[in-house]
C-alpha cells in the first residue's frame, strides 16, 4: 500500500505533464527544391533516402503548393498564413514610395508570425538559416524581432553603418554575435546550420516548453558557390554545376536525418509534428559569371511546366511531407494544400486559435484521416520585375487552373486532371470557367504601394 501510494506520487506529475505538454513543431524548408527532386516524388538519380523514409512513415501531399514562386513572398505566406494577394511581401524586392527606389520589404508588425503565435502559446521558438523577410538595416524586422527566442540568420545587403553584410556571415539574435561561415570547414552550408541546431538543442533547449524549430536550409539554391565537398556523384562525369546540385540535395537529406536522430536521442521526436517542404520550384541559376544549372538535367520540376518565378505548376507545386508518429496517417494524399494553410494547421496542432489574418484552412484533419474542409480556390501572385508584364497571378479551382502573365493579360486555362503539365490552354472552350477564375483573380489582389500592378517606380 505504502509502495503503491509512493508510485502514484512519483508517476502522476509525469503523466499530467505529458498530457498537458503541447507537441513540438519542426519545419524543414529547402530553398528552390523542385517537385521532382526527391526520390519519394519520382526522382531517379539524386539520392534522398532519409527524406524518402520520412515520407514513407508519414503523409505525402501530391498537390502541395508554396506561397509564391520566389523566396521572400513565399516565406511571408508561410510565416503569416496570408495569401500572396493580401500579403505585404509579393516579390523579392518592392517599390519603396518614400524614396522612389526598389528594395527589401519587411513583414508588417501588425502581421502575426508563426513564431509569435506559438511563443504566445508557451513554445520555445528557434530559427536557423535564411530569413528573407526583413530589412537588412532594421534588426527589429529580423527573425529575433519576429517571435523567435533563438535565431541565427544569414543576412546580406546594406548594414546600418553603411557597409555591406557578408553573405557568409550568420548573425545571432539582434546582431549580438556573428559567426562567419567558412566553406573549408564544412562540406556545405547546411552542415554548418545543422551543427548550430544541434548545439542549440544541447545548450539552450528548455525542456519545460514545447519546441518550435524552423530549419531554413540553403540547399539547393544556386548562391552557395563554394563547396568543400567534391566526392558525391563524381563517378557520373556530369558537369560540375550539376554534380554540386545533386550533392547539395543529398547532403540536405543527410542533415535532415542528423537532426531527426538528435531529437530522437533527446526523446523529443515522437511528439513532434514535422513538415518538410520547399519555398518554390527549381531554379535555372548559377554563379554570376559561370554556368547555370539546367533544371531539366535531373527533371527538377518532375515534368511540371515552369520553374522558379513561374506560376505554372513547376514554379509553385513543391514537396509537402508531414510526419507525426502515431498520429499522421501514412501514404499519399491529393488534397490541395498550400503555405497559407500552415498557420491554421499549426494552430490546431498546438490547440490554439489561429489569428484571424489567415486565408488558410487547416490540413490537420487530412493528416489525421478525418473529414477535410476543401478550399473553394487557391491563389498566388508575384511581382518580380518593375513593369506591368512582371505581374503574374494564378488560381486553382478544383482541377481548373487559371494563369495570367502580365497585368490585364488574358487568362490561360488548364485542366490539371487531364493535362497536369499545362500544355493546352482551353480557355476558349470553357468561357464560363474563365469567368469564374477571372472573378477570383480580379478580387483577390488587394492594392499595395510596394507592388503596383501596373509596375512603375522607375
Ligand atoms: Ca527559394
Amino acid at each position: 500500500m505504502r509502495i503503491s501510494r509512493w508510485l502514484m506520487i512519483l508517476c502522476l506529475p509525469a503523466v499530467a505533464a505529458q498530457v498537458e505538454r503541447r507537441p513540438n513543431i519542426l519545419i524543414l524548408l529547402a530553398d528552390d527544391l523542385g517537385y521532382g527532386e526527391l526520390g519519394c516524388y519520382g526522382q531517379e538519380i539524386i539520392r534522398t533516402p532519409n527524406i524518402d523514409a520520412l515520407a514513407s512513415k508519414g503523409l505525402r501531399f501530391t498537390d502541395f503548393y508554396a506561397g509564391c514562386s520566389v523566396c521572400s513572398p513565399s516565406r511571408g505566406v508561410l510565416m503569416t498564413g496570408i495569401h500572396a494577394g493580401h500579403a505585404t511581401i509579393r516579390g523579392n524586392n518592392g517599390f519603396i514610395p518614400e524614396d522612389g527606389t526598389w528594395g527589401r520589404v519587411a513583414l508588417e508588425k501588425s502581421e502575426v508570425t508563426l513564431a509569435e503565435m506559438l511563443k504566445a502559446a508557451g513554445y520555445q521558438t528557434a530559427f536557423i538559416g535564411k530569413w528573407h523577410l526583413g530589412i537588412p538595416t532594421d534588426t527589429s524586422t529580423w527573425a529575433q524581432g519576429r517571435g523567435f527566442d533563438f535565431a541565427v540568420q544569414e543576412q546580406w545587403g546594406p548594414t546600418p553603418e553603411g557597409g555591406t553584410f557578408d553573405e557568409q556571415d550568420h548573425w545571432f539574435g539582434d546582431r549580438e554575435k556573428m559567426i562567419h561561415y567558412d566553406y573549408t570547414q564544412y562540406d556545405c552550408k547546411d552542415v554548418f546550420r545543422t551543427d548550430l541546431a544541434l548545439r542549440f538543442l544541447d545548450e539552450q533547449r528548455d525542456p519545460a516548453k514545447p519546441l518550435f524549430l524552423f530549419m531554413s536550409y540553403r540547399s539547393p539554391h544556386a548562391h552557395e558557390y563554394d563547396l568543400r565537398e567534391t566526392e558525391r556523384y563524381k563517378e557520373r562525369g556530369w558537369p560540375e554545376i550539376e554534380r554540386r546540385h545533386a550533392a547539395r540535395i543529398t547532403m540536405l537529406d543527410e542533415q535532415v536525418q542528423r537532426l531527426l536522430d538528435k531529437l530522437e536521442a533527446m526523446g523529443e521526436l515522437d511528439n513532434t509534428f514535422i513538415l518538410f517542404s520547399s519555398d518554390n520550384g527549381p531554379h535555372a541559376e548559377g554563379p554570376v559569371d559561370g554556368p547555370k544549372h539546367d533544371p531539366l538535367f535531373f527533371q527538377g520540376s518532375g515534368g511540371l511546366r515552369g520553374y522558379k518565378r513561374d506560376l505554372y505548376e513547376g514554379g509553385i507545386r513543391v514537396p509537402g511531407i508531414v510526419c507525426w508518429k502515431g498520429k499522421a496517417k501514412s501514404g499519399a494524399t491529393a488534397h490541395p494544400a498550400t503555405f497559407y494553410d500552415v498557420m491554421p494547421t499549426l494552430a490546431e496542432v498546438a490547440g490554439i486559435a489561429c489569428p484571424a489574418q489567415s486565408d488558410g484552412i487547416s490540413f490537420l484533419p487530412e493528416v489525421l484521416g478525418r473529414e477535410q474542409q476543401q478550399h473553394e480556390f487557391l491563389y498566388w501572385e508575384i511581382m518580380e520585375g518593375r513593369n506591368a508584364l512582371s505581374f503574374r497571378q494564378a488560381a486553382r479551382m478544383g482541377d481548373w487552373k487559371g494563369v495570367r502573365y502580365g497585368a490585364g493579360a488574358r487568362t490561360q486555362l488548364f485542366d490539371l486532371r487531364s493535362d497536369p503539365y499545362e500544355t493546352m490552354d482551353v480557355a476558349k472552350a470553357h468561357p464560363e470557367v474563365v469567368e469564374r477564375i477571372d472573378r477570383i483573380l480580379d478580387t483577390q489582389s488587394t492594392k499595395t504601394g510596394h507592388y503596383p500592378p501596373a509596375g512603375g517606380g522607375e
